[in-house]
């Protein structure tokens, strides 16, 4: 299994676009409020790496990872942001809880960001332990709130390049 190898966040940060001009939106989820606050460290100091300004980085904090698209919904409303990551830890318990919560997560990151044709990215963990949460979140298999920052970064850049694009000749 790949995951067995290798730090899975290792990225070529020459690859990565400034974002100097960009702002930020984060929630992260207070359920497992250990795993989650190493992933927001991460994330946060990826963003500050690439140039991202403290005042163009809001953060909300959300009870749980199914109230994530809501907490970004509103974070959004509220700032002209160029990407939200959304950051959470679902470890999975005896019932199939987490399958909802996951896959309500999924679906809703998803509306957002075709409805609103603005990047929401998915920083959820969804491990079947606690171990496997820690390997992931600044444990021996990196830490998935880097790679959410990078996703937002890229996301951002790209949707800078692409987005709002009039045609020439006006329609
Ligand atoms: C209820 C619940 C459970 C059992 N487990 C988790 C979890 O592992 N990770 C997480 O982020 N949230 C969990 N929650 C809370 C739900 O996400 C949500 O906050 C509640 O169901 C209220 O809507």
């Amino acid at each position: 299994m790949a995951s067995a190898l290798k730090n899975l966040s290792s990225y070529d940060e020459q690859s990565i676009p400034s974002a100097e001009e960009c702002s930020f939106g984060i929630v992260v989820s207070e359920w497992n409020a250990e795993i989650t606050h190493a992933l927001y460290e991460g994330c946060y100091e990826t963003l500050r790496k690439h140039g991202a300004k403290e005042e163009n980085i809001h953060t909300a904090q959300v009870p749980g990872s199914f109230e994530l698209p809501m907490g970004a919904k509103l974070l959004a409303g509220r700032h002209n942001l160029d990407a939200v990551i959304c950051l959470g830890c679902v470890i999975k318990g005896e019932t199939p809880h987490n399958e909802y919560i996951n896959q309500s997560v999924a679906t809703g990151l998803t509306t957002l960001s075709l409805a609103s044709g603005r990047p929401f990215i998915f920083g959820l963990l969804t491990p079947n332990t606690v171990e496997q949460a820690k390997d992931r979140a600044g444990g021996k298999h990196g830490n998935k709130g880097v790679e959410a920052a990078v996703t937002a970064l890229r996301m951002a850049a790209l949707k800078r390049q692409l987005g709002n694009r009039k045609k020439p000749i006006g329609f």
